[in-house]
């Protein structure tokens, strides 16, 4: 079981009115809709929708880079989101030349000119082409993950076997997309979340939203990044005003009221990252450090070196010797476990017994791994660690301040106590100067809640910039122009290297901060010409939790969904 609150075991609710979904102005949003219908009906003669399934984009919160290693998240849904409009065309019955025909899925975008269409055969089997980039790689990523759960159900067969499928035609996907690319709010898994609902729908199929979460995090490693699951999870269990404390192993979204007072903001640094092309240097190299940093631990506390090679993540190796996953107690072992800077390949396969690499990311089945290890020769293994199991701890301390906790207690932990009474300090009236555990990003004590909550996000940017290495200079200067113009405090969200910043501020001077990060970060670059000014309500903007993946149905005699 999940924790409390968690709704993986409910279905994609369906939409009865649009007010359900969205909380801008209706008119515009039914426009797109039936502009969605429109280019629907054109690029495949006029065929009406069978199905419409939307899925959002992502702001996460805090805890960064550590969903793939086992670590809750805490993100929120945001408004802007992936529609989709799908229909099935069926085989006539008896009609021989049909029947031989092979089936085929059909993919176009609204943006015609942007995302060409692409016709793909109607095989779950075919590969996604990693080294084209194509954009409609996450439908198909979509669409795979389907009939991979199918086959995790026992049900492939049979239903490959139905009636229905075996006089499938053609499939039929139109898209339309808000969510900005390469900018960290997690469009493809928005793209890959909205496909998959909506291709369910049409198949007449029924997935629950844990289901739901957990295939589309691992279809999305079809496009070549071996993606952590917060993104899908997000965009599948989003709930209006609630941000989510999302658990991997197994999945579940707890619900994490935010305070009423505070305004979240996001800013793009206009810097693209592009996520599947710069994998092997960035993301994927981090997954593989992570995993280094977890063998040698496994190692470090004695475990023999075949079986440390079988670790996968680091809080696998945190429950099983750290104080059953006491992350103070895992951040001390890092520093015992693994050397500062870097390791080269040559000193983890002979030096720390690891023998070949390849063998132990299984680089012949993973070309992602293969790449990474073909493409680099040193890895960081104690930043990371030291990363990850900080920002676990930040995760946990945001949530406990939210909940309504002072944030004093919300940071303190058995290692804390222990030195507490070392140095003979109450636990809870600790004193910030000599406190021995600062190095950890701590003390918070005496803090409001709004200030710890701004603190926490302002040291998970400190530790994804020092640490973790996943900042760039518009990141960092972009944090700069949040809290110059009076933010509580700002941080990169999503993977880094580019993409967006999310920064947190007193609701009343939201619209004050705005106007002045828009004259120090952007009128420069609307200049320059590296962002369009016609573009800027999506460059820098106030956002609120908003509602998950939903399906809707369009009447095509009244022209807007029912
Ligand atoms: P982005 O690239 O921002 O969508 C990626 C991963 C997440 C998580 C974050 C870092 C995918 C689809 N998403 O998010 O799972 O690991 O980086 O916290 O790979």
């Amino acid at each position: 079981m999940g924790a409390v609150g968690s709704k993986q075991h409910a279905r994609v609710p369906k939409a009865s009115k649009l007010s359900d979904v969205y909380d801008d102005n209706e008119n515009s949003v039914a426009t797109r809709y039936d502009t969605l219908v429109s280019a629907f009906k054109t690029q495949f003669e006029g065929e009406k929708p069978k199905t419409i399934a939307r899925s959002p984009g992502r702001v996460n919160l805090i805890g960064e880079h550590i969903d793939y290693e086992g670590y809750s998240v805490l993100p929120m849904a945001i408004g802007l989101d992936v529609i989709v409009a799908v229909s099935v065309a069926l085989k006539e019955e008896g009609n021989v030349e049909e029947d031989e025909a092979e089936a085929t899925l059909s993919i176009a975008n609204v943006d015609g000119e942007k995302y060409m269409p692409k016709e793909f055969p109607f095989d779950h089997e075919q590969e996604v082409d990693v080294k084209s980039h194509h954009w409609t790689n996450y439908v198909l990523c979509g669409f795979k993950g389907i009939f991979d759960q199918l086959k995790k159900q026992n049900k492939l067969e049979s239903v490959l076997e139905s009636a229905f499928m075996k006089r499938v035609k053609k499939v039929m996907v139109m898209v339309d997309g808000k969510v900005p690319l390469g900018s960290g709010l997690s469009s493809s898994s928005a793209l890959n979340c909205a496909v998959t609902v909506a291709l369910m729908d049409a198949f007449e199929l029924s997935f629950t939203k844990g289901e739901l979460s957990e295939l589309t995090c691992l279809s999305e490693r079809y496009s070549g990044t071996q993606s952590g699951g917060m993104d899908q999870a997000i965009s599948i269990m989003g709930e209006k005003d609630l941000a989510k404390r999302i658990d991997f192993n197994p999945i579940g979204a707890m619900d994490v009221p935010l305070p009423t007072n505070l305004t979240f903001l996001i800013g793009n640094s206009c810097a693209v990252s592009k996520k599947a092309e710069s994998a092997h240097k960035h993301y994927n190299l981090r997954v593989v450090e992570c995993r280094l940093a977890a063998i040698l631990m496994a190692k470090h506390y004695g475990e023999d070196i075949e079986k440390a090679k079988t670790r996968v993540t680091l809080r696998e190796v945190a429950d099983l010797y750290c104080n059953k996953g006491d992350l103070w107690t895992a951040l001390g072992a890092v520093r015992k476990a693994l050397n500062e800077g870097s390791y080269t390949k040559k000193q983890l396969e002979n030096d720390e017994g690891l023998g070949d690499l390849r063998k132990i990311f299984d680089c012949e089945n993973n070309e992602a791994f293969n790449v990474v290890l073909q493409k680099n020769d040193t890895f960081k293994l104690r930043d990371r660690a030291r990363h990850v199991f900080s920002e676990a701890r930040r995760v946990h301390e945001f949530q406990k301040i939210c909940e309504g906790q002072s944030p004093r207690y919300a940071v303190s932990g058995p290692i804390y106590e222990h030195w507490c009474k070392v140095i003979g300090l109450e636990p809870d009236v600790g004193v910030a100067s000599d406190d021995p555990t600062k190095d950890f990003g701590h003390p918070m004590y005496g803090m409001g809640k709004e200030d710890a909550l701004a603190k926490l996000m302002h040291l998970s940017h400190e530790s994804c910039k020092t640490q973790y290495e996943c900042s760039c200079d518009e990141l960092d200067e972009l944090v700069d122009a949040f809290m110059s113009a009076g933010a509580l405090g700002a941080r990169l969200t999503g993977a880094g290297w580019g993409g967006c910043v999310v920064a947190v501020c007193e609701s009343d001077i939201a619209e004050e901060i705005l106007a002045d990060v828009k004259k120090s970060f952007y009128e420069k670059r609307f200049q320059s010409g590296v962002a369009n000014i016609a573009d800027e309500t999506n460059l820098l903007f106030k956002t609120a939790p908003s509602a998950g993946a939903a399906i809707l149905h369009y009447d095509d005699e009244k022209g807007v969904i029912v």
